[in-house]
């Protein structure tokens, strides 16, 4: 296949609507770590500190904007990303590493995001109460946080930033967004899309940069008023604990799972491998939704593990760019270590490899898909999340063990399961500790409209996405009115 390599763009810091450079710094391409895809410029923290001032002077300005102009901006934004889907999605594919089909699928959530919160400002923003008093009303007001940080990761480069600042923006606060290193060509893409969409300058803001010196520098600036966060749990009770201990800002955590999909003997196996296999393997399992731990009952157990292994080793691993490959790189080189060394843990600990376990033989980040039998869920390699290509069966005796299974983790964010019978799927709905639950689906794959969040270590603060994301980005006022 040839393919024609375009010229290395560059990506700059904006700051109050200037373009700022900085440290240049280059982003390679995991299937080629030779290939440069980008090159971004390091903010400093002085540039941290002029984004966090420029959107505090901002926001008052464009929280009063009228709201036909502010829906106006938010459609262009969203429209703009639409129409240039093919090319955002290619570059997306070249820095992460995403199959390409997956990458457009994720650009396309990220434009029609822009466009469900424009229209959401239409919807009522407030609630009308009686009041107990002679000739009083009540009423609850909804005014903005005001300036809000938004700190991603590099997994979805485009739908996770798209979520957060999508809202942020319609409920009127201004915004710095702090994206992960590994994908600063998306988050710069974004930032020429939003700079270009007529938002007055200040209100948004992209500051790149380690989360040491750039992340920090938001987390203990008295100025923010709130801190979105997607990433590792341990990143993440630090920026709680930053954040308390600075100005006790509002925050909201989004820190992963180890989510569990249950079989029951009754299941349809065909929707049972296929579910397995996309939630525990496709987009890499770079996913906080995937399925990483499969809790098999015993009477279905051999079928499921002999079918499911077949389909794993048939799993074309390869250039995400080639529309034939079923799974791309792994997005990094410290991923690929990390999750090398948890199949190793996992050996060790006495499960099983049938699929995959090893790094394949190409140049480049590639892993083949990994899957474990005989795992139990004490094991770290069923208690930790890997966050690649890696899924471990727990055999379980019955609906019982199976929920008790499913539930003992520090994590709660989905789970599912695979049953024909409705009544053993009514209640893992309502016997789950997830935020989010399946039945007969993959535990990925959530609706922009729908709320978005789990219990436990995977998640701190209002959900997101949907209406929901009001409870975040916006404060209540109960207004009392004598007349
Ligand atoms: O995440 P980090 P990384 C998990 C997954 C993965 C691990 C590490 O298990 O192996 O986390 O990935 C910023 N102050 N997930 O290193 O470090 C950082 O720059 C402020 C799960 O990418 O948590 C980036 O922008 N910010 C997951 C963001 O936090 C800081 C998605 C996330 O980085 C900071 C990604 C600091 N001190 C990883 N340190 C999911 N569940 O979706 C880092 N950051």
């Amino acid at each position: 296949m040839t393919r024609r390599i375009p010229p290395v763009p560059h990506y700059l810091n904006l700051v109050d609507g200037r373009w700022v450079d900085g440290e240049r710094r280059p982003n390679t391409n995991p299937a080629r770590p030779g290939e440069v895809v980008a090159e971004y410029a390091r903010a400093e923290p002085a540039d941290v500190q002029a984004a966090v001032d420029a959107a505090g002077r901002a926001q008052p300005g464009w929280a009063s904007t009228p709201v036909g102009r502010r829906m106006e901006i938010l459609d262009r934004i969203g429209t703009t990303i639409l129409g240039r889907v093919e090319e955002l999605a290619v570059l997306l594919s070249r820095e992460e590493g995403k199959l390409l089909g997956e990458a457009r699928a994720e650009v396309t959530r990220a434009g029609q995001t822009f466009r469900y919160y424009a229209h959401q400002l239409l919807q009522p923003q407030g609630e009308l109460y009686p009041s107990t008093r002679e000739r009083v009303y009540a009423e609850v007001r909804r005014r903005p946080l005001g300036v809000v940080g938004v700190i991603t990761p590099w997994n979805y480069p485009w739908a996770i930033p798209a979520w957060k600042v999508a809202p942020a923006l319609a409920y009127g606060n201004a915004v710095v967004l702090k994206p992960a290193e590994l994908v600063t060509a998306s988050a710069g893409e974004l930032a020429r899309i939003i700079a270009g969409s007529g938002l007055p300058p200040g209100v948004f803001n992209l500051v790149m940069g380690s989360g040491r010196t750039v992340g920090e520098e938001l987390l203990t600036s008295a100025r923010i008023d709130g801190i979105t966060f997607t990433g590792g749990t341990a990143t993440g009770r630090h920026v709680a604990q930053q954040c308390i201990a600075h100005g006790n800002k509002r925050f909201q955590l989004e820190m992963g799972g180890k989510n569990p999909l249950v079989v029951l003997d009754d299941a349809d196996l065909s929707i049972a491998v296929r579910c397995a296999l996309d939630g525990s393997f496709f987009s890499t399992g770079q996913r906080c939704t995937a399925s990483s731990r499969l809790i098999v009952q015993a009477g279905v157990h051999d079928r499921f593990v002999d079918a499911l292994t077949k389909a794993t080793q048939a799993l074309r691993v390869g250039d995400p760019l080639d529309e034939h490959s079923r799974l791309g790189p792994v997005a990094s080189a410290d991923q690929l270590t990390q999750n090398l060394e948890y199949v190793e843990i996992g050996r060790r600990e006495g499960a099983t490899v049938v699929a995959g376990g090893q790094h394949t033989a190409d140049e480049g980040q590639f892993m083949r898909p990994t899957l474990f039998v005989d795992a139990r869920n004490d094991m770290r390699l069923a208690r930790e999340e890997i966050f690649g290509p890696v899924s471990c069966v727990i055999r379980v005796d019955g609906f019982d063990e199976a929920v008790g299974v499913a539930n003992d983790t520090p994590f709660g964010l989905s789970s599912g399961i695979i049953t024909t019978s409705l009544s053993a799927a009514e209640r893992f709905k309502s016997l789950s500790r997830s935020g989010i639950v399946t039945v007969n689906l993959s535990t990925a794959g959530t609706e922009l409209h729908l709320p978005f969040g789990g219990s436990g270590a995977s998640n701190h603060g209002p959900r997101e996405q949907g209406v929901y994301a009001r409870d975040f980005y916006t404060v209540p006022v109960t207004c009392y009115t004598g007349w």
